[in-house]
């Protein structure tokens, strides 16, 4: 039955929002075709540029929309290249009717591994029945990732952990290189036990870095209070080490330096806060300077 519903969902499918290096094929064109019952496909953006950063995965939107007099289910089935590798392969959906046209979206995250070559692999997503596919190609460009040097901010797309995160937040927040405070909620972390401490956010490392400095950016657009008292603790085999600790801070960017360390992964282990959060926007790691 279902199968029965996704053929007059596809019978017509338009794609919008992508890209001149989208390509769309297939419309069915069956001259006896039962009326169309429209699906709209939309995929933005319609290219993406990735790294081999595994907490800067690109992201994918897919969005369906039934512009038609019958409600329908509706399936888009995704295909990545090698080494591409997505969040999720199949979006299904039961499209209400249209009038009022009601978009059903979802989002995918799009990644390489670490070390990955240069170059660009193809992400294809199709809907509609075999033999009437409807297809568009998002091309994915994947950059290598320079080698740091003394400026360079070691944290920046690397692993993120944490002892929690709350609701909608990422744990990736803090390493996606926003610190724009109006973007607070879809890039800063926010611990997930309300009013209970300590909490702890953190970066870990395929290899050992040597760090000396540690900077974030606490607190969110409104609040009066972001985390006061922490200490900066490294990661010594199966333990952590404090290097550095503050009580009191009322600053909104903080600067923490200490004697170099080799270290895995460093932590900000926080015991007390003024929003019954632990909150971070941003948090940059740096080696010594030369
Ligand atoms: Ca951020």
């Amino acid at each position: 039955m279902k199968q029965k519903m996704i053929l007059t969902a596809a019978a017509v499918v338009t794609v919008a929002g992508v890209s001149l290096s989208t390509s769309v094929s297939g419309v069915d064109a069956r001259p006896n075709a039962k009326p169309a019952t429209d699906v709209a496909l939309s995929v933005t953006p319609g290219e993406l540029t990735v790294t081999g950063l595994p907490c800067l995965p690109g992201q994918l939107e897919v969005a369906m929309t039934n512009t038609g007099p019958e409600p329908v289910f509706a399936d888009t089935v995704l295909a990545a290249a090698k080494p591409v590798t997505l969040s999720d392969t199949v979006f299904s959906s039961f499209l209400p009717a249209a009038d009022p046209d009601q978009r059903v979206a979802k989002s995918f995250e799009v990644q390489v591994p670490r070390g990955t070559t240069a170059g660009t692999y193809d992400i294809t997503v199709t809907t509609g029945e075999r033999g009437h596919e409807q297809t568009a190609t998002v091309p994915v460009t994947v950059t290598e990732t320079p080698p740091p040097t003394p400026g360079t901010n070691l944290a920046y797309g690397e692993q993120a952990i944490a002892s929690s995160t709350h609701g909608n937040f990422q744990v990736c927040g803090p390493v996606d290189g926003d610190r724009e405070d109006s973007h607070w909620e879809e890039t800063g972390w926010n611990d997930g036990t309300r009013a209970v401490f300590p909490d702890w956010w953190g970066v870990e490392w395929q290899a050992p870095q040597t760090i000396d400095r540690v900077e974030f950016w606490t607190k969110a657009p409104g609040e009066t209070n972001g985390i006061r008292d922490f200490q900066i603790q490294v990661r010594d085999g199966e333990t952590w080490r404090t290097v550095a600790e503050q009580t009191g801070n009322d600053q909104i960017h903080v600067v923490t330096t200490f004697p170099a360390e080799q270290t895995d992964a460093v932590r900000i282990m926080i015991t007390d806060a003024g929003a019954n959060y632990s909150r971070l926007l941003e948090v940059e790691v740096y080696g010594p300077a030369a």
